[in-house]
């Protein structure tokens, strides 16, 4: 324990420093495995958060608009071949309002999601999201996040133009022959290559990884090394939990603690970077120790009884309204942190 003890710090300071971790300090830290060498690790993400972000916590808003898909990804439950669910396709109209609401009630950020639906995937779909993007904007007054999944090359500028800040699309993870098993069908560099796009568009990127899918921590440790290459703003990891219709159906959900050991290693090697504490997975009652690894965003706000559903999570504490802020302020506040101001957001991401 003194030994690991050291040498966890040894790596805390060279990141402090600058210094881009290697993937042995990366494996060390995922493989740590003593509750108190744990603790020890996430004392010292919070510790890195609050060098560049004091106390201060993003909240995004989410409105998964349309959970049609043309993909068929193996953990999905909005894969193509899922027939065991309804789906819907909210119109411009609703997603605006939606996005009012939320800015009223205090987020910093309105993510709009969606699946490959192949009616958005058309000239028409194209440009409706475009507006989409530019109404939202108008009418919550707040930065923008879209998630829409591998759109053409040309799309995405007119996304930046539109008025999108950001651009989210997740790799899941960054083990070829595991990322196939995924997502199947699905072009690995081809979805790189839409991240890189957005980058040279000007959209601020997000990456996301997928805990307890089979991964090694020698997998996570080169997902987070790609992420320090690429310097994404936003970097994201989410236990899988397990979908009925799938094919991964069976898999047992895994334990959340693979999640945590890499919130704390993201944060540690990417200090100044956003990082999320999703309630998708666990609801409100896995924020807590999220935060508590080094988390600084609280994702998948979603308003209730508007018929809106999560990802990983189709409606865990949705309209039980655990997904809104008068729920998950308190626990912020339990945590020793706070709400940041809208305009503390808005300096972020200008900057
Ligand atoms: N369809 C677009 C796409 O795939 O890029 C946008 C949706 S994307 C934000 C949905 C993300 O939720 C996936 O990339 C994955 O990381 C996560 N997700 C989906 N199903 C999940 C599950 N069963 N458990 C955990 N996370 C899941
Ligand atoms: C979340 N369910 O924030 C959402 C989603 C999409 N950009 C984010 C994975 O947890
Ligand atoms: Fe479709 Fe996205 Fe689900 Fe894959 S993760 S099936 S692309 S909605």
């Amino acid at each position: 324990m003194p030994d690991n003890c050291t040498y966890l710090k040894k790596i805390v300071l060279k990141a402090q420093n600058g210094v881009p971790l290697t993937r042995g300090d990366l494996v060390f830290l995922l493989e740590l495995s003593e509750p108190p060498e744990i603790d020890v690790l996430f004392q010292a993400a919070r510790d890195a958060r609050t060098c560049f972000f004091e106390d201060r916590v993003f909240l995004y808003g989410f409105i998964y608009f349309s959970t049609h898909c043309r993909n068929d990804c193996a953990f999905c439950q909005y894969r193509r071949s899922n027939a065991e669910i309804d789906r819907y396709r909210k119109s411009v109209m609703q997603v605006v309002e939606t996005a009012g609401h939320l800015a009223a009630q205090g987020v910093h950020l309105i993510d709009l999601t969606m699946g490959e639906d192949p009616r958005m995937y058309t000239r028409d779909g194209f440009s409706k999201i475009l507006g989409m993007i530019e109404e939202v904007r108008r009418v919550a007054g707040l930065p923008v996040m879209i998630s829409p999944g591998a759109v053409p090359d040309d799309i995405i500028p007119r996304l930046a133009r539109a008025g999108a800040d950001w651009y989210a699309c997740y790799q899941e993870t960054h083990n070829r022959s595991l990322y196939r098993s995924l997502r199947t069908g699905q072009s690995f560099d081809r979805r790189i290559r839409k991240k890189r796009l957005a980058g040279e568009a000007g959209m601020l990127i997000e990456e996301g990884l997928l805990a307890g899918v089979g991964e090694t921590a020698g997998d996570i440790a080169d997902a987070i090394i790609w992420m320090q290459n690429e310097q994404v703003d936003q970097a994201r990891v989410m236990t899988f939990v397990p979908q009925a219709g799938t094919p991964m159906a069976a898999v047992s959900s895994p334990d959340t603690i693979r999640e945590l050991k890499t919130i704390a290693a993201m944060r540690i090697a990417l200090p100044d970077r956003l990082i999320p504490a999703s309630l998708d997975v666990d609801g409100l009652d896995g924020l807590k120790q999220r935060l508590n690894a080094g988390a600084n965003v609280v994702t998948s706000i979603v308003p209730p009884l508007r018929g809106l559903a999560g990802v990983a999570n189709h409606s865990l504490d949705i309209n039980e309204s655990r997904r809104s802020l008068d729920k998950v302020l308190p626990v912020i506040r339990d945590c020793g942190l706070r709400a940041a101001r809208a305009r503390d957001y808005s300096a972020w991401v200008a900057q």
